[in-house]
Order: structure tokens, then sequence, then C-alpha cells
């Protein structure tokens, strides 16, 4: 079998996505997700003006020495848009793969693991009531894991937490890049974020019990001591994770916040490679793989990287908000299938304009995500309906603190 065409696809039913789609000469197609949230052009150039040409007459069943060829040949590693390129190329190989073989991804891996992987869904509010009121849609939804992120007093416009109520019945796709021209300005004040996290936490507990899995995510913003603090403060509330706490390419921080708490800690969401993980888990400094297969290097190093956080007891977490296509998506619950240290899935579910252009096989039921069985990545993109929603420029809001200084993200 040979690579005869490597088409790049961006369309923007509610967000813009980028997939790459493979074609070979006994009419098997691949898709692949390569979707940067607010940097998606880059990476489709990177796909289209440097690698498209590469891939012409190559055997798609090479994987593993495909993925070491693009990372290698290159000459300059790593890197989102980079990698993100890479892994819409192996995506797209698996998925031709299982294909071939008449097999679902996970198979290929090593065959399912279990019945299907728990997940956590995402409740916010600007208060307790509306937030109680978000975890129960949330109950509703079938999660029993909920990750928690709620207003603080003082700060006027907090990214994850909805702007207003939402409609009876409607989901707010939480933190959408918004489609306009500038990124949003938001503000931020870390003492009174410290103050005030434990406070709803406690009110959460009190109000739905001890078995509930919480999670929260801290985006960055801490540094390695208030990080510290607030891990310590949320102890009594048995946390699952406590996630990004802080910024992530000073690693020695986790060390610091180790040494004085004991909740678990998830980080890595916009790591691109194993090597970011290598010492945080040889360290035992981290508890969780946030890793997402799209913007990691695609399957294939998302399933090494578990392997090696197996030896030392450390599962996966991997990162799946709506920014990751439904065929990234995809990608990992896969690989979440397959490897035993699984450890808990974020599921954000696709709008339905974006459902009606990637059309899945998943399914989510009794508490269970399921990538179904068919041969491949159990996803089709839809080219028709995805040429209806053509690319529009959309970026991430940022913070400022009160004297204007820029925060971390
Ligand atoms: C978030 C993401 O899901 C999460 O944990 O941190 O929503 C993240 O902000 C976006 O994926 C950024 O693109
Ligand atoms: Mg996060």
């Amino acid at each position: 079998m040979k690579i005869t065409a490597a088409e790049v696809i961006v369309t923007s039913p509610t967000r813009n996505f980028v997939t790459l789609k493979i074609t070979t000469d006994e009419g098997l197609t691949g898709i692949g997700d390569a979707t940067l949230n607010g940097r998606e052009l880059a990476v489709a150039h990177y796909l289209k003006d440097h690698v498209a040409q590469l891939l012409i007459g190559k055997d798609p069943h090479a994987i593993e020495d495909m993925w070491q060829f693009l990372y290698r040949s290159s000459y300059w590693r790593r890197g989102p848009v980079t990698m993100a390129a890479i892994a819409a190329v192996d995506m797209a190989l698996w998925d031709i793969k299982g294909k071939a073989a008449g097999m679902p991804v996970y198979q290929l891996l090593g065959g399912a693991c279990r019945r299907g992987l728990s997940t956590y869904g995402h409740a916010s509010g600007r208060d307790v009531e509306e937030l109680f009121d978000s975890i129960r849609a949330e109950q509703e939804h079938g999660y029993t894991a909920i990750r928690v992120q709620t207003s603080v007093p003082g700060i006027k416009a907090l990214y994850g937490v909805a702007a207003q109520k939402q409609a009876s019945g409607e989901r707010y796709d939480y933190e959408p890049a918004q489609r306009t021209a500038q990124p949003a300005e938001e503000d931020w004040d870390t003492r009174a974020y410290l103050r005030h996290v434990p406070t709803v936490f406690e009110a959460v507990r009190h109000e739905f019990g001890p078995e509930m899995i919480l999670l929260h995510d801290g985006h960055h913003r801490m540094t390695p001591l208030q990080a510290a603090q607030l891990g310590k403060s949320l102890e009594p509330y048995d946390l699952f994770w406590l996630e990004d706490c802080t910024p992530a390419e000073n690693q020695e921080a986790l060390r610091l916040v180790r040494q004085h708490t004991t909740t678990p800690l998830a980080i890595g969401e916009v790591f691109n490679t194993i090597w970011d993980f290598k010492d945080l888990i040889r360290e035992q400094l981290i508890d969780y793989v946030r890793a997402a297969s799209t913007h990691f290097g695609g399957i294939s190093p998302l399933k090494k990287v578990m392997d090696y956080a197996a030896m030392y007891q450390v599962k996966s977490g991997f990162h799946g908000p709506t920014d990751v296509s439904p065929v990234g998506f995809a990608a990992q619950v896969h690989v979440g299938m397959a490897i035993h240290n699984f450890g808990l899935q974020e599921f954000m579910p696709h709008s339905e304009k974006t459902n009606s252009v990637f059309r899945q096989q998943l399914t989510f039921e009794g508490g269970l995500l399921h990538p179904g069985d068919a041969p491949g990545l159990g996803v089709e993109l839809d080219e028709k309906e995805a040429a209806k929603y053509p690319y529009q420029q959309a970026y991430l809001p940022y913070n400022r603190l009160n004297d204007g200084t820029v925060h971390d993200w």
C-alpha cells in the first residue's frame, strides 16, 4: 500500500479544527487531528507546505518509521506546531492501519483493559448556588467525577466560568476561543483566589458528600509556594487532582509543591513530548499525565509515555477539551482503552454542529466512554459539511493583574 494524497481540511463549525486526510492507492483513507487552539493556521501550513509532499509514495503501515522521520529529519524538534503536525500524520496512519486490519485502533494497541473509560465533566458557577446547579446538571448527564471552577469575589471575568447562567438543557462550551480579532482581556488576583477556592470546595463537599470525585484546574497561575499553599488547604476536601498548579516550564516547581502537600497533581496539557514528562515521572512529582494526543505527537508517543509512567504508578488524565477535535479525542480514547495505567478521561462533548462534521462512533453510557468497534479511529469527516464552515480568526483570552501586568495563563 502507498500514500497517494495528503490534504489539510480546516473547518469551523463552532471552533476551528484542522484535519489531515491521507489517501492510499488501495482506496483506504485515514484522518488525524492537527488543531492548535488560537494558532490553527500555523499547523495547517506546516502540514501543507512542509509535510504533505513527504508522505506521497510512502508505506502507510510504517507508522513508527514515519514518526521518527518527521521528528528527526526536520532538525527543529518539539514545539506545539511541529508536534500537532506529526500527531495528525500518526493518527491518520493508525486510522488506516485499523481499517486495513478491520479492527478498532485500541485492538491494535493491545486490546481493551476495561469496559470503557471513566470520565470527568466540567461544572462552574459565578456563586455557590449556580455552581451546585451546574454540578447537578453534570450528574444528570451521567458524570460521577466533576471539575469545579468558580468565580472569585473581586475578579470580574474568569476563565472557565460561564459569564451568564445557561438556559436549561444548554451546555456551556467552556473556554471557547473567542472568534474575534483580538484576545479578550480578563483579570486576576492570586491572593483572592487562594482565599476563596477552599471555601467553595468545603461548600461542595458539604452539599454533595464525600464520594463525589472532585477536581480543580489552576491554569498555571501560581508560584510554587502558592501552589503548595493551595494543595495543602484543599487536602480536607480530598481532590482527585489539582491540575496545572504552576507554569509548566519550571518543572522544579513541582518538587517544592510535592514536599508540602498530598493533594494529587496532574500536569502536562501544554507538554509536547515524552521528554517534558521524563523527570516529573521518574521523580514521582506528578500523579497524572495530562497530555493530549494532538499536542503530543499522536497515538504512538502517548502510548510510550504511559508505558514509562506505569513503572512509577503514574496514571493517565488525558486532556480532552473541545478544542481537541473529535478525531484527536477518539485517538486518546483508544489509548485509554488499551493501557493498564488509565486514570480518568476529561470529556467535554462537542457541539451538535461539530458532530455533524465529524461523525463519531463514541458512546457514553453508564458513566463510561467507549470509542466503538468500527475499524480505525471510528470518526469520519463529512467534507461537504466541513466546507460549510470556513475558518474564523479566534483567540484564547488572557489576563492582567490589577496594575496592568500580564499574568501567567
Ligand atoms: C483546560 C483547557 O481542559 C482543560 O483543562 O485547561 O480547556 C484549555 O484551557 C484549553 O484546551 C486551551 O486551548
Ligand atoms: Mg487544564
